[in-house]
């Protein structure tokens, strides 16, 4: 009797419970996320998606999926805030300079004050972010934060002073094109993703940016000079929608949250590496001439970029923001990033 009734037990009780936990199980595999990237797969805004979903999806054991879309097919360089904002996509990577009225705070790391590299300025701007918590980002969830490498300059024509700069266009947005212009050159802005058409059209003559571009989206074709300055760097997000953030699990929270510093790291990391390979790449492939400037030069367009950080300053307190104490914590957050570099590099500081 007693084998009866717990047969009958188990027969009543293993459907429903099949029941209930297939549902939690498919509840538990159903979230997917669609993450809107603007240039082409191959650059490193891409490549950073890449290197995040798999991330995810490993860390979340399968109960998430990320759909990756790169090349501006879900939302376009300009869009992304306001798309991401709007729940056009879930997630979006988008670059700070191509609004530059928008991120104050942030666009800050692009003013010329010596970050040398990509792990130092992706750890700088986390940080920044961590204890200035701008506004800017208020609508959205920020998942993670990262810079480009110093910019230089790839052009058509070979640039070894000053002058050689006077009324070329030059590609550059946000931070660096106000560099540019203070150079001289005729700084014309768009994003990095209309820039190979406008190379091939000759509309623009170069950019100005970070080098690993030269080979991951083929500028070393079109560019045989590289003037190194290494400037500045661009600031990049990704965010994430706030009701798709709010309606994760906890447990999914986490594991974006850890992954935020650690993915600053590794995208500063792979960008620093990544810029060495295009530059021996661009030499041996298109035997692209690299010219250093001697220090007097060096020196003289260093000066010439002086008064900017200062002009900064006053516009961003005119419009109510501490432009002084920004600035000094970027200071202050390069030396402690970058001495720690050179000790302690791959790991995270
Ligand atoms: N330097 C910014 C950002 C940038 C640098 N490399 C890439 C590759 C793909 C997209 C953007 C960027 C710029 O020049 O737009």
């Amino acid at each position: 009797m007693k084998r009866f009734k717990r047969l009958a037990a188990t027969v009543i009780i293993t459907p429903i419970l099949a029941v209930f936990l297939g549902q939690s199980m498919v509840e538990a595999r159903s979230i997917s996320l669609n993450y809107a990237n603007f240039p082409p797969a191959p650059t490193f805004p891409c490549v950073q998606m890449e290197q995040w979903k798999a991330e995810v999806e490993a860390k979340t054991q399968g109960k998430v999926r990320i759909n990756t879309f790169p090349g501006g097919t879900l939302l376009g360089a300009r869009d992304m805030m306001d798309g991401v904002i709007s729940g056009q996509a879930d997630i979006g990577c988008l670059c700070m300079a191509y609004q530059p009225g928008r991120f104050t705070v942030t666009n800050a790391v692009s003013l010329p004050l010596g970050i040398p590299d990509s792990r130092t300025g992706s750890l700088v701007l986390t940080d920044l972010f961590n204890k200035q918590n701008p506004k800017a980002f208020k609508k959205v969830k920020v998942l993670a934060l990262f810079t480009t490498a110093p910019a230089n300059i790839m052009s058509r024509k070979r640039v070894a002073n000053l002058p050689d700069l006077g009324g070329m266009d030059l590609r550059a947005s946000g931070g660096a094109a106000e560099i540019l212009k203070t150079w001289g050159a005729n700084q014309i802005g768009m994003p990095m993703s209309a820039t190979p058409e406008a190379l091939q059209k000759g509309v623009i003559q170069g950019l100005f940016s970070s080098l690993e571009v030269m080979k991951d989206l083929k500028f070393a074709e079109e560019c045989p000079y590289v003037t190194v300055t290494n400037t500045v760097v661009y600031p990049f997000a990704v965010v994430m929608n706030l009701d798709r953030w709010n309606a994760l699990p906890e447990d999914v929270k986490a594991v974006m949250e850890n992954l935020s510093r650690e993915q600053a790291v590794w995208t500063g990391n792979y960008m620093d590496n990544h810029v060495k390979e295009a530059v021996d790449w661009s030499k041996k492939t298109h035997n692209v001439e690299f010219l250093e400037l001697d220090q007097q030069t060096s020196e003289a367009w260093n000066q010439a970029l002086s008064p900017i950080t200062k002009k900064w300053i006053e516009k961003a307190s005119a419009k109510g923001f501490d432009g002084e104490n920004i600035v000094d914590t970027i200071k202050m957050l390069i030396q402690k990033h970058g001495q720690k570099h050179g000790e302690n590099h791959g790991k995270d500081s």
